[in-house]
């Protein structure tokens, strides 16, 4: 009979076409993991070594007759050599004198005595004389202790603090990393990634450079322009409003052809995602936006439109396979029937 052999044969057959569809799927799947190896190389941080080097930075506080100091707030990274000049253009004789607690604001109906009677319980910083028509300079350094410090600056000549002179060395920590991300535009309107990964990074302000390049046979103008507010979804429909009122972080041209990358840098200060799009027109309603991950993780698979992309080569793979598939249990089913029936049938007939 032949009805009952072809069974077995057509389950051998399938058997066989299984294994090698499991076989041909191999070298996809692994291409496949290429190319996702390779997108997330694009959107992860490349660390690069900081490139400041500690110069001294220097700052002019001047006084006249008013109880006042001039500038009221001096902005300085820790592990800076700070360089103060000290002026007086009046007649009067005026103290520069720093406090040493960074998170304590000096009441001001404090007395002359309560004022002295703090800076002998804490020694200031710098405590330095300015003479009438005086100048005179002053080194500091201030250290990594003092990063996220308001240390209070105050003339100690009695009443002059109570009359409003004062200001604030506001400390802040320099750039603790280097980030660096290569993006492609493409005329897809994607950016590729459409993912940037920098949920690692937790000590802030970092600094981040964008390479921004343009996909291969891609022509177009774009651009890659970053919103500066965290976990802000930008709209394709007022986004000219938005960025006319809030300077993005940084704007940059994709260059004219593919190949060489332009570049921006800019600072995050801390955790969020941060929307990135492209401002040529029709561009960000077309779907050409991504985000960058600062300190919190990526969401999961599947969301932003990198997944197209990733859903594409899901497809083609999937669609490689099957017609591979289909064609080896074709020639298997046929190469299952061709031994010569002569024989067989001649063996049951
Ligand atoms: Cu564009």
């Amino acid at each position: 009979m032949y009805r009952p052999r072809t069974v077995p044969r057509r389950a051998l057959a399938l058997v066989v076409a299984g294994a090698l569809l499991l076989l041909a799927a191999q070298p996809i799947s692994a291409a496949y993991g290429t190319a996702v190896g390779a997108y997330e190389a694009m959107g992860q941080p490349h660390l690069l070594p900081d490139a400041t080097a500690a110069a001294p930075v220097n700052v002019t506080v001047s006084t006249n007759d008013s109880p006042a100091f001039a500038p009221s707030t001096i902005a300085v990274l820790s592990g800076e050599n700070l360089s103060i000049t000290l002026v007086n253009h009046g007649s009067y004789a005026h103290t520069f004198t720093l406090s040493s607690n960074g998170s304590y604001v000096l009441p001001k109906n404090w007395t002359p005595q309560q004022l002295d009677a703090f800076f002998q319980a804490q020694p200031p910083l710098l405590n330095v004389s300015m003479p009438a028509n005086s100048s005179s300079v002053v080194n500091l350094t201030v250290n990594a202790s003092m990063a996220g410090g308001h240390f209070e600056y105050v003339s100690v000549v009695p009443y002059q603090f109570q009359a409003g002179m004062a200001g604030f060395l506001n400390v802040t920590p320099p750039v603790q990393q280097h980030l660096e991300f290569y993006v492609n535009a493409s005329d897809t309107f994607r950016f590729l990634p459409s993912q940037l990964n920098a949920s690692a990074s937790l000590q802030y302000p970092i600094s981040v450079t964008v390479e921004l390049g343009l996909a291969s046979g891609s022509a177009f103008s774009h651009t890659f322009t970053l919103s500066p507010l965290p976990n802000y979804n930008l709209s394709s429909a007022n986004y000219t409003t938005f960025f006319s009122q809030h300077a993005p972080l940084v704007s940059i041209d994709a260059p004219a052809t593919s190949g060489p990358f332009t570049n921006g840098t800019f600072v995050i200060d801390g955790p969020g995602y941060y929307e990135y799009i492209c401002e040529i027109t029709g561009h960000f309603a077309d779907g050409m936006f991504g985000f960058l991950y600062v300190g919190v993780p990526l969401p999961a698979l599947p969301t932003a439109p990198s997944t197209a992309i990733v859903d594409e080569w899901l497809l083609i793979g999937g669609a490689v396979v099957l017609g591979i598939g289909a064609i080896l249990a074709a020639v298997v089913a046929f190469v299952g029937r061709f031994p010569p029936p002569a024989a067989k049938s001649g063996g049951h007939s």
